[in-house]
């Protein structure tokens, strides 16, 4: 396989130079590093521009409801556990309406991969605030909402208990196909933020602006420290990587130890 094969023959109708295609692209390239056959892949999205994306690919995909995908995804891979289920969607339909769900999918530690492909902006209805839009950016372009500082992805998903937290940045994709491929291959509940500029919405100085705020976690990042990775989530830059992944036997953050059957509880689960 290569990435070409995990595409269906529909043309994405996103806008020349949305971040879209970079994550495309970059799940695409994960698929074929792990070999993946396309009939025991599943993505399951809600509704925005990026949400989109299953449609363009050739896995059983569910363009679903706006801000359900999670629990729809839920659903299939418990009673699917043979189906390798990914989750993608924008940030107005992950963190405006479907905010509730996230906690509750890092609770259960489906073995999911949400990946949210964050523009700041709902980009479908053309250009309203997210709650990822940055205050100056509503300020410049007038937006509603203006003194309202923006939700941090990252640390919600490290305070939920999430055991796999990462972030990704659609303009650099050998990165992000590493850490798309990595977030697959951990066994439950994994969260991707990936920034992922939009071109209609955003000016292009602003998506520099982002691109330039990125700081790629070195090699030696200690992500199994859930107080280097909370700090590695704080303040205005982002850092790039793996961020946070708990292995099995660690504590979390209430102090209480896992053992490695809590990784994969909903793994093995049969459905007669
Ligand atoms: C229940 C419901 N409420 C509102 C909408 C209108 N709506 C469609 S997409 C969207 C937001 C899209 O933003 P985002 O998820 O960030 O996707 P983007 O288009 O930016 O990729 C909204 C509010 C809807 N389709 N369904
Ligand atoms: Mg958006």
């Amino acid at each position: 396989m290569k990435p070409k094969d995990y595409r269906s023959e529909l043309e994405p109708v996103w806008c020349t130079a949305c971040g879209a295609f970079g994550v495309l692209k970059a799940i695409t390239q994960a698929l074929t590093d792990l070999e993946v056959p396309p009939e025991k892949l599943a993505m399951v999205s809600g509704i925005g521009c990026t949400s989109r994306l299953p449609g363009y690919t050739n896995a059983y995909s569910f363009n679903s409801l706006h801000g359900r995908s999670l629990p729809i995804a839920t659903g299939l891979k418990v009673a699917r556990p043979d189906m390798r289920t990914l989750v993608v969607g924008g940030d107005g339909d992950g963190f405006s309406i479907g905010l509730g769900h996230i906690f509750h999918a890092a609770k259960r530690n489906v073995d999911l991969t949400y990946i949210v492909l964050d523009n700041g902006v709902y980009g479908l209805t053309k250009g309203q605030a997210s709650p990822t839009t940055e205050t100056k950016f509503k300020q410049r372009r007038g937006l509603a909402g203006p003194d309202e500082a923006p939700l941090n992805p990252v640390m919600l998903l490290l305070a939920s208990g999430c055991g796999f937290v990462a972030r990704g940045h659609a303009g650099n994709l050998p990165h992000l196909r590493t850490v798309i491929r990595e977030a697959i291959q951990y066994p439950a509940f994994s969260f991707v933020h990936v920034l992922a500029g939009c071109v209609t919405y955003q000016k292009p100085e602003y998506a520099d602006e982002i691109y330039h705020r990125c700081d790629v976690l070195p090699e030696n990042f200690p992500n199994d420290d859930f107080i280097a990775a909370s700090e590695a989530a704080r303040g205005e830059r982002f850092s790039l990587g793996v961020i946070y992944k708990k292995s099995p036997g660690e504590p979390l953050p209430d102090g209480s130890v896992t053992d490695d059957d809590d990784m994969g509880i909903w793994r093995g689960i049969q459905v007669s």
